[in-house]
């Protein structure tokens, strides 16, 4: 399956999570299906299908219970064979979500010595993380949230978290790591309602804290989706205000539960404007997939889908490049006035009144009667992804 032009290459930046082509299957209704994988299997399947590297939460390499000379033995077989495959740890994050403590909220739940508690975990994370090279720190904030409105007050809950957060970047520049944060929003899953549940709410969010500079966010496709919004909208205004500091890859389908699906198995368009955007705005960050094979799968159905994820991007990519390169689509952009978005709206010294004496001379109804060929335009996209041109 990867071969020919859809073979990915160390640029392409291919990452998955332990978490992610290791799922078990378990899901609210059924237990799991899968044998638990081994991390260091998991490196060398990932080796062997292309990826660039692997990410981890926390607890994916050392349980929450290990001493610390088990923590050394697992830390060092697990190098020992990112050494002998080249992958890379480009990003870590921490699990503040699963065990019971984290019931009522991690970093923002109301009793503060559970904050405390997931804050020293996150610490510790962030050190795991640059012991393994990454420079990205992603947080999910899965438990920061309510069922029951009337027991969190939002904003006191967002002072909390920009504490959190705020002694994390002061940690970070202590000890003179080159860590990065990426908030990862998300409307609702596991809690009724999670903090910071759009991009949008995040990157205002990080205009707040004391080091806005380290902090950025990890927009995931499933999470914007089931807000029912454009996620490549999401992305591009990450981008726009320079904090797209990493990315989760999956597919969804709007008013669905999180399904987290193998990267372009729904929504294919959209993915398709994703890919073109991020090959597109020099975007170098990773290409990561936070994705699960479907329950169906036994161990040779986890490696299709892995593959399926890479090889969907990479075909997305071609076709982002015929995109560029297709005369009429060049011609149904400049019918949209597409080329014309670039040119700044100021007339003249752009004093109001070069404004208003410039309008004077428009003619409104015939910019009225302007037509901007979307249709053909919208169809030459679809006939471009339906392999027909
Ligand atoms: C989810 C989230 C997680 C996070 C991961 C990193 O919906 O479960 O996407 O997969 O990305 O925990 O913190
Ligand atoms: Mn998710
Ligand atoms: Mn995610």
């Amino acid at each position: 399956m990867t071969s020919g032009p859809y073979e990915p290459q160390p640029e392409d930046r291919f990452t998955f999570g332990l978490w992610t082509v290791g799922n078990p299957g378990r899901d609210p209704f059924g237990v799991e299906v899968r044998e638990p994988l081994d991390p260091v299997d998991i490196v060398h399947h990932l080796a062997d299908i292309g990826a660039y590297g692997v990410t981890l939460h926390d607890n994916d390499l050392v349980p929450a219970d290990a001493s610390a000379s088990e923590r050394e033995v697992l830390l060092k077989r697990f190098r020992a064979a990112l050494d002998s495959t080249g992958l890379k740890v480009p990003m870590t994050t921490v699990n503040l979500f699963t065990r019971p403590i984290f019931k009522e909220g991690a970093l923002t739940a109301n009793d503060p010595d559970v904050r405390r508690f997931a804050l020293a975990k996150a610490l510790d994370a962030i050190d795991l993380g640059a012991e393994l090279g990454a420079s990205i720190f992603v947080l999910w904030g899965g438990r920061e949230g309510t069922e029951a409105h009337a027991a969190k007050p939002v904003a006191e809950a967002l002072d909390r978290l920009a504490e959190a957060i705020n002694a994390m970047t002061t940690y970070i520049a202590e000890r003179n790591y080159s860590t990065r944060i990426a908030l990862e929003p998300k409307p609702n899953e596991p809690r009724g309602d999670i903090l910071l549940p759009t991009v949008g709410h995040a990157l205002a969010f990080i205009e707040s804290l004391d080091s806005p500079e380290l902090v950025g966010v990890n927009p995931e496709f499933a999470h914007e989706t089931m807000s029912g919004l454009s996620f490549h909208h999401g992305v591009a205004q990450a981008l726009w205000a320079g904090k797209l500091f990493h990315i989760d890859l999956n597919a969804q389908r709007i008013g669905r539960f999180d399904q987290d699906f193998r990267f372009g198995s729904e929504e294919v368009k959209e993915a398709f404007y994703l890919v073109h955007l991020l090959e597109t705005s020099g975007y170098s960050g990773m290409r990561h997939f936070d994705a699960h094979p479907y329950r169906t799968e036994g161990p040779e159905g986890v490696w299709d889908f892995a593959r399926g994820c890479i090889r969907t991007y990479l075909i997305l990519k071609e076709k982002a490049a015929r995109f560029e390169a297709d005369s009429e689509i060049k011609a149904a952009l400049a019918v949209a006035r597409v080329p014309d978005l670039a040119t700044p709206t100021k007339v003249g010294d752009g004093s109001a009144e070069a404004l208003r004496g410039y309008v004077k001379t428009l003619d409104e109804s015939a910019l009225g009667r302007a037509h901007y060929g979307h249709e053909q335009l919208d169809q030459l996209v679809t006939e471009l992804l339906l392999g027909v041109r």
